[in-house]
């Protein structure tokens, strides 16, 4: 794996995800909070021509499911997971996609 900023992530994911491989305080960054009505709400860097799909799973080990997709703009965006009740645990990951 090439790093050359050594921050931890590859040269090759950096350039998928839009960050400069170059630059140790550019990378791909997702973070996991809450809306104000408390929902989950995801937010990540996102690159123009790149499709995001939400998925979830409420175990690992069951498959993965669709929730939702966000279109890349090269600014940060975020998804609100609208589950209402909300379940007591749940796993996301955010699949990306040139389009
Ligand atoms: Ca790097």
């Amino acid at each position: 794996m090439v790093d050359t900023d050594g921050d931890g992530i590859s040269d090759n994911a950096e350039i998928r995800f839009g960050s400069n491989p170059n630059d140790p305080l550019s990378r791909f960054q997702f973070t996991l909070g809450k809306d104000p009505s408390d929902q989950p709400q995801l937010a990540w860097s996102t690159k123009e021509n790149e499709a995001y799909h939400i998925e979830y799973c409420d175990a690992l080990g069951q498959p993965w499911q669709q929730l939702g997709t966000v279109y890349g703009t090269g600014q940060a965006q975020n998804f609100v997971d609208p589950t209402s009740p909300r379940p007591a645990k749940r796993f996301y990951r955010v699949v990306a996609y040139e389009w």
